[in-house]
């Protein structure tokens, strides 16, 4: 049997992993999907996961968010190739929010990944749902969902398939803010851009654990601190797509990464009753009671900087050392 023949095998069988000469084995691993926006936030998320020693990536989704469908497809297929992340299956998702028109956030610059242009087209599959439940059907009670972008591709998965979604052992997102800065109102991107499907995901019964915008911004950990203590060749990634807007960009928060963080870590988390408005025009504002009874949904909010900038530099730095 051919060399790649049998490791398709071997990774169909296991599930996926990106990784090289690690010390976990790949039954002992927390099985992921990644399903993402990308986007530098997710950009970085993507190399962490996918060479974190606890975890295993068994499929990179993609939805529209910080750029359209195709542009954050093609933008995690660079990451991947550029960082050499062979083995994990790409799907693309949903490329509108359920009822809403899609707006782009130009956070990232008009392509998702600022500076970083001409990209190579990737043809669309828009397989993640039926990936997605395949997975979970295969591996029930198993696999966690990293949340980082809309929650459109998580919803219609559950609407097509309620019953094998249940079977999800929990969804970490970035999304929401409970308004705990004063100077930080207003809803948080992920939920704003579909409502509806966040607010279908979080009454799924599903359990989900949120890092809120306001958590993630009063932990403040800098892209230039990121930038510190990364390998040269993650560097050159973000220096490059950062471009002309450096500066500014290295004084700015990390957000979708501490989603990696706590799946790796299985951070503690707090019940929360969330409700989302829908409102036509600025839904999705997002607001917390304290849950009771019945709660499958809650918030991470006891996140460590130095603990998380030290994970950051070591699994960053497994790049390098897979690679040489
Ligand atoms: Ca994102």
């Amino acid at each position: 049997m051919k060399f790649f023949a049998y490791k398709k095998i071997i990774y169909g069988a296991l599930c996926m992993s990106a990784l090289f000469g690690q010390r976990t084995t790949l039954s002992d691993k927390k099985m992921v999907i990644i399903d993402t926006d990308p986007g530098g936030d997710d950009a970085l998320a993507i190399l962490l996961a996918a060479y974190d020693e606890r975890l295993k990536v068994c499929a990179i989704t993609t939805t529209y968010g910080n750029a359209s469908l195709q542009e954050t497809t093609d933008n995690a297929a660079y990451i991947m190739h550029r960082f050499g992340i062979r083995h994990i299956p790409l799907y693309s998702g949903s490329s509108k929010p359920l009822v809403r028109k899609h707006y782009k956030d130009y956070f990232w610059g008009p392509t998702g990944l600022d500076a970083i242009r001409d990209l190579k087209k990737h043809s669309l599959s828009y397989t993640a749902v039926q990936r997605m439940i395949r997975l979970i059907k295969k591996h029930p009670n198993k696999i966690t969902i990293l949340a980082l972008g809309p929650l459109t591709n998580i919803a219609q998965a559950i609407k097509k398939d309620p019953h094998t979604m249940s079977k999800v052992r929990e969804i970490i997102a970035l999304g929401g803010n409970l308004g705990t800065m004063h100077e930080l109102q207003g809803p948080e991107f992920n939920i704003e851009s579909d409502p509806e499907a966040a607010d279908f995901v979080f009454k799924s019964g599903i359990p989900i654990k949120i890092i809120t915008f306001d958590t993630a911004t009063r932990l403040a950990i800098t892209w230039g601190e990121l930038l510190n203590s990364s390998p040269l060749s993650v560097q050159d990634f973000i220096l490059q797509m950062f471009g002309a807007h450096k500066q500014k960009r290295l004084t700015e928060y990390v957000y979708d990464p501490l989603v990696v963080y706590a799946a790796s870590y299985d951070t503690a988390s707090i019940p929360v009753s969330i409700t989302i408005s829908h409102e036509s025009k600025n839904g999705g504002q997002t607001q917390g009671q304290p849950c009771l009874s019945n709660c499958t949904v809650s918030y991470i909010d006891n996140l460590n900087k130095g603990a998380i900038i030290s994970y950051f530099s070591k699994t960053l730095n497994l790049i390098v050392s897979s690679r040489t």
